[in-house]
């Protein structure tokens, strides 16, 4: 049953943790430092930092209540068969997808640019997700995983707002998971797409989803570690 009451917009949601997942999207040193993917297509990485210290709070409290928690990353096999070539082509051709840049070859897996950044390693026992694409359930397993723990709600944070995130907003409404943006989780290199694209979601009555904090998470979530550490 839902007990657990979250404030959100347009209106608070009531979800049951046991069915939730936290799904962090591409916090990937491609994404957040400098010589990466992101910084390549022209933009100023640093924007990107203020999701980092709101994801390791909601992290902290998924982790206290033993939250299903998704680590997704963006990115290619090494042989790059799985890279649409109308990907690939778009960028300077010596920094593509696939080039090799400081943290090894652009958005490839095994990479270092490819991997989590330090602060939200994934820790033992989380899924790590490969994607291919901007939305976490194109061409994964993540549908299958999620239908297997009996979860109903999404609790998305990550980079890029209008991006990878509202793309798997996007996919996981369109399946019939309630999906949360945790605001101050997520970032854009574009402050007015990060703003806008919150807003996206929550109009018309949460169109295709609710707009949260980590703040209002970590509210949320109090009760339930309290009550498991004192049943404990
Ligand atoms: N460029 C940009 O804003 N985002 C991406 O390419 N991928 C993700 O959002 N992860």
């Amino acid at each position: 049953m839902p007990d657990t009451l979250l404030a959100a917009e347009p209106a608070p949601l009531a979800f049951d943790p046991a069915r939730a997942a936290l799904v962090i999207i591409d916090m990937q040193r491609d994404f957040l430092e400098p010589g990466g993917f992101g910084e390549t297509l022209g933009n100023d990485v640093s924007l990107l930092q203020a999701a980092v210290g709101p994801c390791q709070r909601a992290l902290a409290a998924a982790r206290a209540t033993g939250m299903l928690v998704i680590h997704t990353r963006e990115g290619h096999r090494p042989d790059m068969a799985d890279a649409p070539p109308a990907k690939v082509e778009r960028g300077a051709p010596t920094a593509r997808i696939g080039c090799a840049g400081p943290m090894g070859r652009i958005l490839i897996r095994g990479e270092a640019g490819h991997d989590i950044i330090p602060e939200l390693y994934p820790a033992a026992g989380e899924v790590v997700l490969d994607k291919p694409g901007k939305g976490a359930f194109y061409q994964t397993d993540l549908e299958l995983i999620l239908k297997n723990r009996g979860i109903d709600t999404l609790l998305v944070a990550g980079v890029t707002t209008e991006v990878c995130v509202h793309t798997t907003i996007r996919e996981g409404n369109d399946r019939g998971y309630r999906c949360v943006a945790l605001a101050d989780c997520c970032a854009s290199y574009f402050p007015d797409f990060h703003r806008v694209g919150l807003d996206m979601i929550k109009a018309q009555g949460g169109i295709f989803g609710w707009v949260s904090d980590s703040a209002a998470l970590v509210a949320a979530l109090g009760n339930k570690t309290a009550a498991r550490s004192s049943a404990a």
